[in-house]
């Protein structure tokens, strides 16, 4: 009987036929854009001073190129390379300003990552929604917020968005620009994002919301919730996990087993899809595909973003136990240069002279900001007390259910929880 088999099984191979899938055998496909896959990894060394890290395997494959966007035309590429490059020379000010004490606190870079900020934010509409962390400035830019604001809020300045009451990049805006602050707290703006996705649904609407969470703060019980939760509800949540290969001095392989944490989506039964951080188109196509889907009422999609953070936690972090081998692999894949060389040599849609001029302007523009940012007036000490508590007349309280409602015809009230609320 089992000669048989065996037979038929031969027989059934010689003309191309495959054996059915192993009913018990599970497969999942976890969809990845990059054009290369770095292989290498850090190893932990416990030597006399302490501990090192070393890294292990092939360092010096070649840049690849940045592949082509199935979505952008040339004038957007041109537009996203303008923001990255804003992005770049407002941090290159920022730490100017802080090691000229003009920074109250400290400064968080996005340095390496201006591609994955911007090109995702890139593909919000305007009735979407986002919540930045701390590393997604270039993201508040394209969302309208000028590099005078991020300056200014920086330097705690009274006409800062949040008028010298916080620092760093801790504000948002959620009468015009439909921007969720960055919450310190890991995670946490995961599941406020699903809220706000929530709260259209049941105004009869489906938009996007995206947010973004770290290598590390992946890890945290609330990422977890937040996204379990708009997996079930299908809410349109695009989630980038920034895989930047550190959280504070952590690395990424001493975070988690999972090869990639894309893999993650898995679980949460959503899509997963890998993206090179350092290739803005791949950035944008996934993060497109990712708000279509929320806006088609499709729910959450996890984007894992692979790239390097290019310098330490924040600017009192000098980046030592990063071994200098990996900040040299990565900053030949520099996004900005990478997309740079894509838009002036291989694709020929900006001249040199059109490039030059481009960032001549956008220097232009970021003077101009850091001039009106740096002569500014900081606040006065009587505003501490102001803008706390609403004031009268600062704005209407709308009632928070709806009237009670009528019965119609009868003429009747009905006892809604509603109207005990306005008792
Ligand atoms: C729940 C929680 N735990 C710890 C911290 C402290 N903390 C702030 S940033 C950070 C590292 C985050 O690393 P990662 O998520 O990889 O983001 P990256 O800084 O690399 O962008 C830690 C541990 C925090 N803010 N919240
Ligand atoms: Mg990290």
């Amino acid at each position: 009987m089992a000669k048989k088999k065996q037979q038929k099984a031969a027989r059934s191979k010689a003309k191309g036929k495959t054996s059915p899938p192993n009913r018990n055998q599970r497969t999942y496909t976890i969809a990845d854009h990059r054009l290369e896959r770095p292989q290498f990894t850090l190893r932990q060394v416990r030597g006399k001073d302490g501990v090192r890290y070393e890294v292990e395997g092939d360092l010096s494959a070649p840049v690849p190129p940045i592949r082509d966007s199935k979505y952008l035309s040339k004038q957007q590429c041109i537009e996203i390379y303008r923001w990255m490059l804003l992005n770049r020379k407002m941090e290159t000010a920022l730490e100017n300003l802080y090691k000229q004490g003009k920074v109250v606190g400290g400064v968080y870079f996005g340095l390496g990552q201006e591609a994955c900020s911007c090109a995702s934010a890139y593909a919000l509409h305007k009735e979407d929604w986002l919540g930045p962390m701390i590393r997604n400035q270039g993201s508040l830019l394209v969302r309208g917020f000028s590099a005078r604001d991020i300056m200014m809020q920086y330097m705690a300045k009274a006409g800062s968005p949040t008028k010298g009451r916080d620092a760093s990049s801790h504000f948002g805006d959620i009468q015009t620009r439909n921007v969720v602050a960055p919450i310190s707290t890991l995670g946490d703006l995961i599941p406020v994002l699903a809220g706000v996705a929530l709260g259209a649904r049941l105004q009869g609407r489906n938009i996007a919301v995206m947010t973004y969470i770290g290598d590390g703060g992946q890890s945290t019980g609330v990422t977890y919730e937040g996204v379990n939760f708009a997996a079930v509800q299908n809410l349109g949540l695009v989630l980038f996990v920034e895989n930047n290969l550190w959280g504070y001095s952590t690395p990424a392989d001493m975070q988690f087993r999972v090869k990639d944490l894309a893999e993650r989506a898995i679980a949460y039964g959503i899509p997963g899809v890998i993206v090179d951080g350092t290739d803005a188109c791949q950035i944008y196509d996934a993060a497109h595909e990712a708000c279509e889907r929320a806006r088609r009422g499709e729910g959450p999609t996890l984007i894992e973003a692979k790239m390097m953070r290019m310098k330490g936690h924040a600017i009192h972090d000098a980046a030592d136990y990063v071994p200098k081998p990996l900040f040299e692999y990565w900053r030949k894949r520099d996004c900005i240069a990478r997309f740079e060389n894509y838009l002036v040599n291989v694709k020929k849609w900006l001249t040199s002279q059109g490039n030059a001029a481009l960032i001549a302007d956008v220097e232009r523009v970021l003077d101009e900001d850091r001039e009106f940012a740096v002569n500014s007036p900081m606040p006065t000490p009587e505003s501490a007390a102001e803008g706390v508590y609403c004031e009268n007349g600062c704005h209407e309280i709308k009632p928070k259910y709806a009237a009670p409602k009528v019965r119609k015809g009868s003429g009747a009230f009905k006892q809604t929880e509603a109207e005990v609320h306005f008792k």
